[in-house]
């Protein structure tokens, strides 16, 4: 079972029942141009974990352990967003990459480097949560799933609300700092501090050559 050093100590997984979750690392959030941008947001803050994400996930994938990749988004009827959020934000509107968080639209998919493969998960959320109107605890069930190492964007909104629900649900979550992004730079540090704090509150964090590391040494 690899163990390695995170915060706020060792953090162990077994290769049986661990999950890489990559969360919406889609288009209309990190590229430029697009709608994470038009709100005036730094989009270089999220597309800094592209590179180590697509290591990571090389690594991940050499090894054939399971990928679950998610997609904030509704659909085209808009019958699945909350009226709150709706008027609240530009969903569904025209944009640079297509309808804003529209399923099917080119800016509600994920950037090219991380492009799932054939046979991986990709689950669509309508919320901030992973486990959240989808069938997420029922795929992680029948994969074995305890641990996670979670990564994507935002640290703050979706990664958090995620890591939350899933350490509600009995899932150890490791953070990885280099491969998850806010718009935000002190919403990172404190994002990622809150996670940790308290003796792990709501799980661990680490840098994803630590989990490169640790497969390494297991093979
Ligand atoms: C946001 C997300 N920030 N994926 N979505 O609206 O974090």
């Amino acid at each position: 079972m690899p163990t390695l050093e995170a915060k706020p100590g060792p953090y162990t997984f077994n290769s049986d029942s661990v999950a890489l979750l990559v969360i919406d690392m889609q288009r209309d959030f990190l590229l430029p141009g697009g709608f994470g941008e038009s709100l005036g947001n730094d989009v270089s803050q999220l597309s800094r974990t592209i590179e180590p994400l697509s290591v990571l996930l090389a690594a991940w994938r050499t090894r054939g352990l399971p990928v679950v990749h998610t997609r904030e988004g509704h659909l085209p009827d808009l019958s699945d967003c909350p009226p709150a959020k709706l008027s609240r934000g530009q969903i569904g509107q025209e944009g640079a990459f297509g309808r804003i968080l529209i399923r099917g639209e080119y800016g509600h998919d994920i950037v090219d480097e991380l492009a799932p493969l054939d046979g991986e998960i990709v689950v669509d959320k309508p919320g901030k949560g992973a486990f959240y109107a989808t069938d997420l605890s029922e795929i992680l069930d029948k994969l074995g799933t305890r641990s996670l190492i979670v990564t994507g964007v935002t640290t703050e909104v979706c990664v958090h609300t995620t890591v939350r629900e899933a350490n509600d649900r009995g899932y150890e979550c490791l953070v990885l700092a280099d491969c998850v992004g806010s718009y935000f730079p002190e919403f990172q540090r404190a994002g990622l501090d809150m996670i940790a704090a308290q003796g792990g509150i709501f799980g661990w964090v680490a840098e994803s050559p630590t989990v490169i590391d640790a497969l390494q040494e297991e093979r």
